[in-house]
């Protein structure tokens, strides 16, 4: 930071809850790996021994993903983890990465998927802690939309009222994280990292406080049909209700169900868009920090 050196963001979640092991690690170190293919410097973000990181080493990174203790730490976690009364080693979601990221001063985030607006919610308030965080936190967030287990039209509707710009990164529609469409739009389709930093700057400049959405559809030789993936999505549902599933597990349980059912491949599918994106994400540094 002190050299103006471009940095990204990396959350952590998806190593202690998103993936099971060993991929958690290997996909960890990739990312990282890929932010400085691309020029820019990785800091992957979490509570570790009690402390709040940004910028992991890779010992450290190693005892996240293989600590049986671990928690997913959403922002309500982070004051009672630091504070000593919680877990001591945490992954932190996409809202508590930008939490923590955003307070030394980091600008660009990359991650696999954001969670949104839960199906149901009507009835439950499953509302992910990312959407309103992204309406407060003024960081440029590269992901691959929202994951089909959620309730994706509502969710774009969500950002739109928080004041979210939703960017495709050389796309017209929201991605649908393992498949490529949604049927819902963007606000603008961008094709190159100029163009996102020139729309951060004057939204930021305007006053605003939030994040800008950068979406990437998944590699298009590992995205899988959206019909496909519907019926393994109701199956899981259903069967989260019938567990009574809630709270924080939600997420992981869907994510592990899906995974299963698909012998798989919606994690061959996680990674390498999470790969995909952090490339995106460090050209992207690269242009908003200067060359
Ligand atoms: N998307 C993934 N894998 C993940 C997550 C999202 O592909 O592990 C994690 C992210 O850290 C995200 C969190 O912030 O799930 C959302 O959880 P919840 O719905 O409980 O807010
Ligand atoms: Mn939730």
């Amino acid at each position: 930071m002190r050299d103006k050196r471009p940095i990204v963001a990396l959350e952590s979640a998806v190593i202690t809850h998103g993936l099971p092991r060993p991929y958690n690690l290997e996909t960890a170190l990739a990312l990282e790996g890929e932010v400085r293919a691309g020029g820019a410097i990785p800091a992957t973000v979490a509570i570790v021994g009690g402390q709040a990181r940004v910028g992991l080493s890779g010992d450290e990174v190693a005892a996240l993903a293989n600590t049986d203790q671990t928690a997913k730490i959403s922002p309500r976690d982070l004051g009672i983890a630091i504070a000593g009364l919680g877990c001591s080693f945490g992954g932190t979601t996409v809202a508590a990465t930008m939490q923590l990221a955003s307070r030394v001063g980091l600008a660009v985030f990359a991650t696999g998927g954001i969670g949104g607006v839960h199906r149901g919610a009507t009835t439950t308030f499953d509302i992910s802690a990312d959407l309103p965080t992204l309406a407060r936190v003024p960081m440029i967030v590269v992901c691959s939309g929202a994951k089909a287990i959620l309730d994706l039209p509502a969710t774009r509707e969500w950002l739109e009222t928080a004041g979210v710009p939703v960017l495709g990164w050389q796309t017209d529609e929201f991605p649908a994280f393992y498949s490529l469409s949604s049927g819902l739009s963007v606000d603008l389709r961008v094709n190159t990292a100029a163009a996102v930093v020139a729309v951060a700057r004057e939204h930021w400049g305007a006053g605003l406080p939030s994040a800008v959405l950068v979406t990437v559809p998944p590699p298009a030789e590992v995205a899988i049909d959206a019909l496909e993936l519907n019926a393994v999505i109701t199956q899981a549902l259903a069967e989260a209700e019938q567990t009574g599933v809630r709270g924080r597990a939600v997420t992981p349980f869907l994510l592990d169900a899906v995974r299963i059912a698909t012998s798989g491949r919606s994690m061959a599918t996680n990674i390498a868009l999470l790969r995909h994106n952090a490339t995106v994400a460090a050209a992207i540094a690269v242009e908003y920090y200067g060359r």
